[in-house]
């Protein structure tokens, strides 16, 4: 039996059936390149939900892990480390912040900042204990913990794991009159992605993100952005709010902020409200241990020196032109910014249309039956993504 069927049989039975994945087994991986068990190639338009907008093993990122690997891991926020003043001042330049709290996953990183927003809530609002409120969207993914999964929209996420944790209220994504009509006198805070990533890349219409960012203000509530999945250049700006100016007061970030090696993520944003954090009331083991902090200084200089928001912008109209070319009875849709795109087809036909996909040397992944999302490193050529895009042309005919 062969090393990749072996390792199969072993996920299935060992480990939990939380995952559907595709019958392939990853053991290498290069830039924008992974290989299987096999030895064959494939283009990776997945990119670990772009955690891996840097690219496979970068080598700066992996050498600045290896660096940091013979000196120091792990020391505790019991004690300071070297490396994580210099990571935060890194961090809070780019994104244009005065704190930043760093956090492990991204999921922690939204619990992070709704603690934080209902902070403020109780501290500087003064909403009566308890009864902070946040508003989300529907159709919104911000993490699998059980307080993010029970305001999820989507049943397969939320059903069997209540009792939801009170203090949301949803709103429909994309209509910022509706968010207005939700801000009262307990909401603490407002928390949306710009783009809905596991919606199926939902692009609300422009002006909407400016229209919240403008009655959040006028209602004095702030406004945080999960940026997890269309941070760190993936839309084509270094951050999604970018796009329409609207700077949120709070922002979560993930996934690429440590370019795929290693997971670390954070809260960054105003004073007026990380600054009310005060010793023991938030923490985390591994959060900003010295290894993180190396990796992710590293991965944020690769986004910066190398360009990738811009690679992003560019190619990302590229892909969507030729995207937008193809002609197919069952293609409904074709959408994107930068290079975060999803085609959907009028049937449930995603998953076989990656079965077909990865047949012709590229893994992507289904969403919701009905939509497949493309979303390949930012490091990726122009001419590696004109051979990406004729190998998902020629699957569209083996469907
Ligand atoms: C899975 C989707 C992508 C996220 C945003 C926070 C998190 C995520 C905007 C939590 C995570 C993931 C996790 C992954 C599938 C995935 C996903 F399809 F579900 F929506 F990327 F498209 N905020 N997104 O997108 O980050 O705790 O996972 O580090 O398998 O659950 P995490």
């Amino acid at each position: 039996m062969d090393r990749g069927r072996k390792a199969i049989e072993l996920e299935e039975r060992f480990g939990t059936r939380n995952y559907a994945p595709l019958p392939v087994v990853l053991t290498r991986g290069k830039g924008v390149f992974v290989w299987d068990a096999r030895g064959k190639r494939y283009f990776d338009m997945l990119s670990a939900y772009s955690a891996l907008n840097q690219g496979h093993n970068h080598p700066a990122i992996v050498a600045a892990l290896k660096r940091q690997l013979d000196r120091l891991t792990l020391g505790s926020r019991a004690f300071h480390n070297d490396r994580l003043g210099p990571f935060l001042e890194k961090l809070c330049t780019l994104t244009g912040m005065e704190r930043a709290l760093p956090m492990n996953s991204g999921a922690e990183a939204v619990e992070t900042a709704i603690k934080a927003l209902r902070l403020w809530g109780y501290r500087r609002k003064g909403i009566p204990e308890g009864q902070a409120e946040i508003v989300v969207a529907a159709g919104n993914f911000h993490g699998r913990t059980t307080t993010l999964v029970g305001f999820s929209s989507d049943p397969g996420s939320r059903e069997g794991f209540g009792p939801a944790t009170p203090g949301f209220k949803t709103v429909p994504y994309g209509d910022a009159a509706a968010l207005a009509a939700a801000l009262g006198p307990n909401t603490c805070g407002v928390l949306l992605e710009p783009i809905q990533g596991e919606a199926g890349v939902a692009i609300p219409q422009p002006g909407w993100l400016k229209a919240v960012g403008e009655h959040c203000r006028k209602a004095k509530v702030p406004l945080c952005l999960d940026e997890v999945q269309t941070g760190l250049g993936r839309t084509g700006r270094m951050f999604c709010w970018e796009h329409e100016g609207v700077k949120p007061d709070l922002m979560t970030l993930g996934k690429a902020l440590s370019g795929g090696l290693y997971p670390v993520s954070a809260v960054v944003g105003k004073d007026a409200i990380l600054g009310l954090f005060t010793p023991g009331t938030h923490g985390s083991t591994f959060g900003g241990n010295p290894l993180a902090c190396a990796v992710a200084s590293a991965a944020l200089d690769v986004l910066v020196d190398e360009a990738l928001p811009e690679r992003a912008a560019e190619l990302g109209v590229y892909f969507l032109e030729r995207l937008g070319g193809l002609r197919h009875p069952r293609i409904k849709e074709v959408r994107g910014l930068g290079l975060m795109c999803a085609v959907e087809f009028r049937e449930p036909i995603a998953k076989e249309f990656c079965k077909h996909l990865m047949a012709r040397g590229v893994l992507a992944k289904d969403t919701h039956q009905t939509t497949v999302r493309f979303a390949p490193p930012l490091v990726i050529t122009k001419v590696q993504l004109e051979t990406a895009f004729e190998a998902i042309r020629d699957a569209l005919r083996d469907l």
